[in-house]
């Protein structure tokens, strides 16, 4: 079974087709399924961003379709950035740059608790929708640690893992991570839509 990943990440295509090809299904980003388009996520929660990203590109083909929208909340600035997590610093800004203002926002802040947060929305080519969510928690460092992952991995230090998201393995941090998480709930549901047929 085709999924059509509605993402221009291709980080995110790289973990879901980590997850999902082992278990039979042949993941795809919207590019390689040659779709163009580009939503705006007005939604003010990251399950109605997820559902807006995933139903614009259900409307253009006719595999399955998902879609996750993510973000940082940190406690200490009432779960900033939060659904802005991607344009925190401004349209077309860097990671490292969003990294820079998130700890210039966190400088005097003694209440380093965070979390990662995803919803992922699942279409199936009947229109039938799924929703699912996953978190993880964890702290904001004073600076960044580590080279892999992508976003604000380098200064989200993971109690479960004793490291920062950009210091584990993709494995590692699939295994615990948010999008892991809605990525495993989703696993389960479709496994027993599936297992009913
Ligand atoms: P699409 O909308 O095209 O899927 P995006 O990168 O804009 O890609 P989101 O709208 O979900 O994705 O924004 C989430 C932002 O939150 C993302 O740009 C990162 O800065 C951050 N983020 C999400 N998941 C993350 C992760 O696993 N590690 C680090 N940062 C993450």
């Amino acid at each position: 079974m085709n999924i059509v990943v509605a993402t221009k990440n291709k980080n995110k295509v790289l973990e879901i087709s980590k997850m999902f090809e082992p278990l039979g299904f042949n993941v795809m980003s919207q590019e390689e399924a040659g779709i163009d388009v580009d939503v705006e996520e007005t939604g003010d929660t990251f399950a109605k961003n997820a559902l807006i990203k995933a139903r614009a590109v259900a409307m253009l083909c006719d595999d399955c379709v998902l879609a996750d929208d993510s973000g940082l909340c940190v406690e200490a600035l009432d779960g900033r950035p939060g659904v802005h997590s991607a344009r925190y610093a401004g349209p077309g800004a860097t990671d490292l740059e969003k990294i820079e203002k998130l700890l210039l926002e966190m400088q005097d802040k003694m209440n380093r608790k965070a979390k990662f947060v995803t919803n992922i929305a699942f279409i199936f080519p009947d229109g039938h929708e799924l929703v699912t969510q996953g978190e993880v928690s964890g702290k904001i460092l004073k600076e960044p640690v580590g080279n892999n992952g992508f976003g604000y991995d380098p200064i989200f230090y993971s109690d479960e893992l004793g490291k920062t998201f950009a210091q584990a393995e993709m494995d590692e941090k699939n295994a615990i991570s948010h999008r892991g998480r809605a990525l495993s709930a989703l696993y389960d549901e479709l496994k027993e839509i599936l297992d009913k047929e």
